[in-house]
């Protein structure tokens, strides 16, 4: 892809295709030089057709022959340039021969078909079919695939594609081919092919109408120990679909694909998911708990997207949070009911605040529905993602369970088979409730974090309760002014005894309140006494909302909101003043002291056996380094990280006793055999919170007491917890020693690899550049592997405050190297390494000058993608 080609794309010029593709007969024949790859199309044009031509998406091809309906073209009836293929006055229903020559070994973007270890896969979304052959590369030509595979039979036994296998045989030279044929008309971006020496784990599902479905996850031979969990993922999301959505799987066979080199987590291809080893493989002793938790999920959404994604797929690549979004929804409903409802929604919502909310901020931000890009790779986004799925859970909050369950039957009734857009989906939604959404669709075109201001009135006379919501949305890069939002907000009012109040005849203590103005008040009635309002509970709107509690009510609500998530809201916000109190005091060159009742606040919740252990760690946990900048205006990343240090020093002195108890009355013995059940794992991490915490005292019992158990783990979530402890320690001798002895341990194992690298480059007080720049010289990193190189690079500039902005910009350059590096060999991967440096509004004049100088380095570089190329023209100061 040329510099001078790209080009902005714009939603507004969205054209139907002049063509369709009815069937598309693929036949690869792969070699160890290269991969030739047959494609037959039988294509039609459409009615409203514009032009007598047909142009054809391509990318780095070598076109090798090119007929129509059986008879080659001579040289001047079509043309070709690095990424059209024209064919001049076609008719309107023929049948397009095109044979090309691509070289899978040397693809190293990991984007069309390459080779990961010794097999051959893919990776089409959004736009990698084009790296394969020529097509129409666009998510609304849907086509029935027909897969013939080719290869040497010993070193690949297995070639696999979309659908089920219907012949197979051997060929000449040791050679044998198999034949996929998938029914369902699909985009090409989920188009998949595997071939390689693969071990298979199969099991079977049977549907809720009695289909037997075979199931098959395949993953390298050394890796046969680690599927089961997947497997049993599948099955539960499987059941689970068909329960909440009535959602039966489709095909006779269902397979997942373990590759070591992927760009991201996982693709929903149909009937062929593939997958990044990190994100399916497990076994307790080589597996986290939180590991599991990612596993589930990730299976789950591939899963779910076959319905919300493939079934009904998008109308173009704007419309990318219509099977993104509502996927990320559905995973997120599904955890929640696999595991604690509260925890999920917490986790979810911290990382909507300190990820989302930053990039909606920032330079790149842009609508759920973005209306311009260059790159649509650089589109998968936590706004598309995450916000995205905030989006559906508004809706479903406004319509409530059964009419949101109609409507999205609704939506996949009508539009099976099509490529459709957010409007559809809202409009299901409009169909079976009579609301008239037309305001709320603004979540889907305007960009920025909404803020609600908030203020109470108590009039005792009449007995009446009133809050008053202000909104307002900043005004974001193209989007100057904002419309109000149509966002719900769920209110609770609590009284002094800590009892919620009733609010209405039904006896709801917890109501709904639509705001759409920009100003607005509500007022309860027959209040006898002002309550403590409980405000968006369960987040019920993606916003930034503020109300005056003092740090007493605050202390109120943690003890009695009924709401759970309003109660580490609570908790949080009560953290942040004490933090940002201690900022304030290092920044005046004072110690950070902690208010005694905070101290007391946090020795009731690490000592009151009551309470869920899962919600007791994220009570305890003090807001992250990330958040905290989020919430600064100019970040003071010294006295941040010194006063957060400070804060868990104090209170692991304060809380002692009660850590220490909380350490001992959540171990077990290591002999227990790992329970994967919900409660037992957040005992695991209630005592390893404790032992994190009990570290920042900086005791040489507490090394004692994670050393022993790091040796005596019997299980990754343990082992890993005390290595963690002790990289952090501070004691570098402890830290070394724990990390030597897991390397010799875990060495061949590549998804321990990667935590042993991201335990490392993550920790301030383990490893500065000159460490993190040793890390990408070991024998067992590799900068083209996309998990190594985020366990190092990413890792470090993500987490790693102190070292990443020392002051004298040399991480800012050594982060810079990286993505000029890349940028030639996987231009995906080094836009994403971009995100810290597009940050830099965020931080002090002179950290802002160097930043900003390695984006013009950057920016200088001879031939920059376009992935990068966006990322930093978008970011760099207007000059
Ligand atoms: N749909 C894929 C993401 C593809 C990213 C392409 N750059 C995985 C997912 O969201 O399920
Ligand atoms: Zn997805």
């Amino acid at each position: 892809m040329k510099e001078a080609a790209a080009k902005t794309i714009y939603l507004k010029d969205y054209r139907e295709p002049d063509f369709q593709i009815e069937r598309v007969d693929l036949t690869f024949k792969l070699f160890e030089d290269g991969t030739e790859v047959n494609s037959r199309l039988k294509l039609k044009r459409v009615a409203n057709a514009q032009s007598q031509d047909l142009f054809l998406n391509g990318d780095s091809l070598q076109l090798k022959s090119l007929g129509i309906d059986g008879r080659l073209l001579a040289e001047d009836a079509y043309t070709s340039d690095d990424e059209t293929l024209t064919v001049f006055a076609v008719p309107n229903e023929f049948e397009l021969q095109v044979v090309t020559w691509i070289k899978p070994q040397e693809n190293k973007r990991l984007e069309g078909l390459y080779k990961s270890s010794s097999m051959f896969c893919t990776q089409c979304e959004a736009e990698g079919f084009r790296h394969i052959t020529y097509y129409l590369d666009r998510p609304d030509v849907l086509s029935v695939f027909t897969t013939r595979i080719e290869a040497d039979k010993n070193k690949y036994p297995r070639l696999l594609s979309n659908g089920n296998a219907v012949d197979s045989g051997d060929l000449a030279d040791e050679r044998h081919f198999v034949t996929w044929h998938d029914p369902f008309p699909k985009p090409c971006y989920l188009f998949a092919l595997v071939a390689g020496d693969l071990h298979c784990e199969e099991d079977s599902f049977t549907t809720i109408s009695g289909r037997e479905i075979c199931l098959r996850l395949f993953v390298e031979h050394k890796n046969a120990d680690k599927c089961d969990y997947a497997i049993d993922a599948l099955k539960r999301s499987m059941r689970w679909d068909e329960e909440v959505y009535g959602r039966e799987y489709d095909l006779e066979l269902f397979m997942i694909v373990a590759v070591d080199d992927f760009n991201m987590g996982a693709m929903e291809n149909k009937g062929l998911n593939i997958f990044n080893s990190s994100c399916v493989l497990a076994k307790p002793e080589t597996t986290t708990d939180s590991a599991y938790l990612r596993i589930e999920a990730i299976v789950a959404h591939e899963y779910f997207h076959n319905w919300s994604g493939n079934r009904v797929t998008c109308r173009d690549w704007f419309q990318l949070s219509l099977k993104e979004g509502f996927t990320v929804f559905r995973d997120a409903e599904f955890s929640a009911d696999m595991n604690s409802p509260t925890v999920k929604r917490i986790e979810d919502v911290n990382l909507l605040r300190t990820a989302q909310f930053v990039e909606d901020a920032g330079p790149m931000s842009h609508p759920v529905r973005p209306s311009s890009y260059m790159e649509i790779s650089n589109f998968y986004t936590l706004t598309v993602y995450e916000k995205g799925a905030e989006v559906v859970r508004m809706l479903h909050t406004f319509l409530g369970p059964e009419k949101f369950r109609e409507g999205s039957d609704l939506y996949f009734e009508r539009h099976d088979g099509q490529a459709v857009t957010t409007d559809d989906f809202v409009a299901a939604m409009e169909a079976v409730s009579g609301r008239d959404l037309s305001q709320f669709k603004r979540w889907y075109e305007q960009s920025g974090t909404p803020e609600v201001d908030v203020s109470a009135d108590y009039n005792a006379a009449s007995e009446q309760f009133s809050l008053r919501f202000k909104q307002s949305c900043p005004a974001r890069p193209k989007q100057e002014l904002k419309q109000p939002f149509h966002m719900p907000i769920a209110i609770g009012l609590i009284d002094a005894q800590g009892n919620d109040l009733t609010l209405n005849a039904e006896g709801d203590t917890t109501t709904i309140f639509e705001l759409k103005e920009a100003e607005e008040v509500v007022t309860f009635e027959n209040i006898s006494a002002p309550p403590i309002p409980s405000l968006l509970r369960g987040f019920s709107a993606p916003v930034k909302l503020r109300y005056p509690y003092s740090d007493d009510q605050l202390l109120f609500l943690m003890a009695n909101d009924s709401d759970g998530f309003n109660r580490w809201d609570a908790s949080q916000q009560l953290a942040l003043n004490v933090l940002q109190a201690s900022i304030a005091q290092v920044q005046a060159g004072q110690a950070p002291v902690l208010p005694l009742s905070f101290i007391e606040a946090m020795r009731s919740i690490v000592s009151n056996d009551q309470l869920d252990k899962a919600m007791v760690c994220k009570l305890m946990s003090l807001p992250s380094e990330s958040y905290l900048v989020e919430q600064s205006v100019v970040a003071d990343v010294e006295a941040i990280c010194k006063a957060r240090e400070a804060a868990r020093k104090q209170l692991a002195n304060g809380l002692q006793k009660e850590l220490v108890a909380l350490y001992e009355l959540n171990r077990e013995p290591s002999s227990t055999p790992l329970d994967l059940d919900y409660a037992a794992m957040a005992k695991r991490n209630l005592k390893n919170a404790a032992l994190g915490l009990l570290m920042a005292s900086g005791e040489q019992s507490v090394i004692k007491r994670a050393q022993s158990q790091f040796q005596e783990a019997s299980n990754m979530t343990d082992q890993f917890a005390a290595l963690s402890t002790l990289v952090n320690s501070g004691d570098k001798i402890a830290a070394e020693s724990a990390l030597a002895s897991f390397y010799q341990q875990w060495k061949n194992d590549a998804q321990v690899m990667e935590q042993w690298f991201a335990v490392q480059s993550g920790s301030a007080s383990f490893a500065d550049l000159a460490h993190i720049e040793a890390l990408t010289k070991h024998k067992d990193f590799d900068v083209l592997n996309p998990n190594k190189l985020r366990s190092v690079v990413s890792v470090f500039a993500a987490q790693n405050y102190r070292h990443f902005h020392a002051e004298d910009g040399s991480a800012y350059a050594f982060l810079a190297d990286k993505i000029i590096l890349l940028d030639d060999q996987n231009p995906q991967i080094a836009s994403r390494l971009m995100t810290p440096l597009t940050r830099w509004r965020k931080y002090n004049k002179t950290r802002q000058d160097l930043m900003i100088a390695q984006l013009q380095r950057i920016q200088g570089k001879q031939n920059l993608s376009k992935d990068v190329r966006e990322v930093v023209e978008k970011s760099l100061p207007a000059s």
